[in-house]
């Protein structure tokens, strides 16, 4: 058989047996759905994955789940975790949604950035917590239309780097933006643009987890959207970026490497939805778990290898600075 047409995909991520991990079912308290989550490995070694919640209205906030295994015996915060406060924050008056969570050593604390709702549209937002009790929101740092942000975890040079997906007339593609102390923001990088066409990341293209420190570069998953009759496939993809100037793109995957095929991602509030918002990784320092949503109604969990990712990205990325469109 030609080698260059292989009968099977290579599968980098695969699906746990206990999937969906979480849905409305596992809620103490009346909810539409569960889904895109952001995660944290906390000190104790207990996963935290903080949930959003759309309520009955459809209007969404987040909450907080912990485990010590990451996969079931999920102990659900009783009640809303962090609502959104439309009379300080004004920008969130039609929720909060879609949590990206990154460690920052040297605040000793936990960036949480995620999507504040507005009647301008979606704009990006910052909380810092320590133990996702208390937070010390920070407000809106990016106007709309943005979202699909999270923090690099330390800073580029003398500035914090902020990835995320503003929309502008001409798409929806990745850029990264710098700041000397996460308020004010500039420097703005244009990272990765959505191609066009009959691709799978044609159109509109965003970052899925924050970015993962590697050897090779900063992993970055992102999630590709595609328009198609019966509405929006999100798909998942992989790109490397320079590790001390994160906006040079080193090599871009072609194809998608996990889509919706599973039941709970094929079906349910949006179908044919996967959207990866956290990830930790295991004691072998190699073993990576993205934790997904499934059709905006689920939490499901992939694991994959970080080695055989970046093992793919060598024999199967373009070495490309904006991919090709
Ligand atoms: C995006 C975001 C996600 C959602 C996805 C599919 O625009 O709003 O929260 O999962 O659409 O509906």
């Amino acid at each position: 058989m030609n080698s260059a047409w292989p009968k099977e995909p290579e599968i980098l991520f695969r699906r746990h047996p206990a999937n969906p991990l979480l849905t409305a079912r596992n809620w103490p308290y009346d909810v539409n759905t569960i889904f895109n989550a952001g995660a944290a490995r906390l000190p104790d070694g207990t996963t935290l994955l903080l949930c959003r919640v759309e309520d009955r209205r459809g209007v969404s906030h987040l909450c907080a789940a912990r485990s010590r295994n990451g996969v079931d015996d999920w102990d659900v915060d009783p009640a809303p975790t962090l609502l959104p406060d439309p009379s300080q924050f004004p920008e969130e008056k039609w929720g909060i949604e879609d949590p990206r969570i990154t460690w920052l050593p040297e605040m000793e604390r936990y960036a949480i950035v995620y999507t504040a709702y507005s009647q301008a549209g979606p704009g990006v937002s910052l909380a810092l917590t320590e133990d996702f009790r208390t937070f010390e929101r920070y407000g809106e740092i990016f106007p709309p239309e943005d979202k699909d942000a999270a923090l690099l975890p330390r800073r580029i040079g003398d500035n914090w780097a902020l990835v995320h997906r503003p929309v502008s007339p001409q798409g929806a593609h990745v850029w990264i933006s710098y700041s000397p102390d996460l308020r004010h923001w500039g420097s703005h990088k244009l990272v990765l643009r959505s191609r066009r066409g009959a691709w799978w990341d044609a159109g509109k293209i965003g970052l899925a987890v924050p970015p993962i420190e590697t050897a090779a570069g900063w992993l970055l998953i992102y999630h590709g959207v595609r328009q198609t009759a019966a509405g929006c496939l999100y798909r998942v993809g992989l790109a490397l970026m320079d590790l001390e100037t994160p906006e040079k793109c080193l090599r871009r995957g072609d194809s998608w490497v996990f889509g919706p095929e599973a039941e709970y991602e094929r079906f349910g509030d949006v179908n044919n939805v996967v959207f990866p918002g956290g990830y930790t990784i295991e004691t072998d320092g190699d073993t990576l778990r993205l934790y997904y949503g499934g059709a905006d109604t689920c939490v499901a969990l992939a694991t994959g290898s970080i080695r055989q990712i970046l093992d793919w990205l060598e024999r199967h990325g373009q070495d490309t600075k904006l991919g090709i469109d």
